[in-house]
């Protein structure tokens, strides 16, 4: 399937219609494209420019509302798929994963969650909005060996580090991972609160959790 069909799937997300989305998506899957694919050529970059006209001016917030939900619908289609991938089956580690307080993003870290569960890993999604002290009673009842935090605003990431100094405080911050990640995060954010990593996307969040798991 050509570059043209993803541009048609970004289009119509972009101009928000669900249906159209949910058609394509369901074609592209049909023709045999890898749902990450999918993810990455056709629905990702429209979010993005969702993103650009909303900082633009162009587009106002029910136009983001429109095209999450456009996102989501699409996704209700790709996570099946995407767990049915999944090439191991023993658990690859216990993840504690959620958006911090005040933040209601949700897609990216509930992809991020979707891509570990499909690569073996057991993860307890809190959702979004998280509190602080949620995230520590969640891992503590559930025996997390990695937490994951999802952040997409620039006031919203220093929960991040308000989070990992109650791990300390908990006595809980040797015990466990932190990864952290969304939009405005970088490693040297993560480097400068203290989390073991920052991961750029899905992909790279599977990739960083098994690095961390080893070690
Ligand atoms: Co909002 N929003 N939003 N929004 N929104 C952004 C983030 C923004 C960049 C748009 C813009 O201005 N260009 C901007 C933030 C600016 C800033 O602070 N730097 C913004 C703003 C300002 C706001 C509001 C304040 C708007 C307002 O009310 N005036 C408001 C805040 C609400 C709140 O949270 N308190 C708001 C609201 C919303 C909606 C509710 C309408 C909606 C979310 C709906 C939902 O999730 N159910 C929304 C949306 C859709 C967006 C954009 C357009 C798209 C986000 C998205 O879903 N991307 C976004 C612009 C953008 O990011 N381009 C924007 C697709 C998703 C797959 O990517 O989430 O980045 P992403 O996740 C990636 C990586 O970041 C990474 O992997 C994921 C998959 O590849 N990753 C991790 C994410 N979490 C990770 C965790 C990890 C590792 C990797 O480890 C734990």
């Amino acid at each position: 399937m050509d570059h043209e069909f993803f541009n048609t799937l970004t289009n119509n997300l972009v101009e928000g219609d669900p249906d159209a989305t949910v058609a394509n998506t369901r074609q592209a899957l049909e023709a045999g494209i890898e749902p990450m694919r999918i993810i990455k050529e056709g629905l990702v970059p429209g979010m993005n420019i969702v993103g650009e006209k909303f900082s633009s001016g162009e587009f106002f917030l029910p136009d983001l509302i429109i095209a999450a939900d456009c996102m989501q619908k699409a996704m209700e289609l790709l996570e099946p798929e995407l767990r049915a991938r999944r090439q191991e089956v023993e658990s690859a580690g216990i993840v504690v994963i959620g958006t911090v307080k005040g933040d209601i993003h949700e897609i990216g870290k509930s992809l991020v969650a979707t891509m570990l569960s499909a690569n073996g890993f057991k993860v307890h999604d809190l959702g979004v909005d998280v509190p602080t002290a949620t995230f520590i009673s969640r891992v503590q009842e559930v025996g997390a060996q990695m937490l994951g935090m999802s952040a997409l605003l620039t006031t919203t990431m220093t929960v991040q580090e308000e989070v990992i100094q109650a791990l300390k405080e908990a006595g809980l911050r040797d015990r466990l991972k932190v990864m952290v990640g969304g939009a405005p995060v970088t490693q040297a954010w993560a480097d400068q609160i203290g989390a073991d990593g920052f991961a750029e996307d899905a992909i790279g969040a599977v990739q960083l959790a098994r690095k961390l798991m080893s070690s």
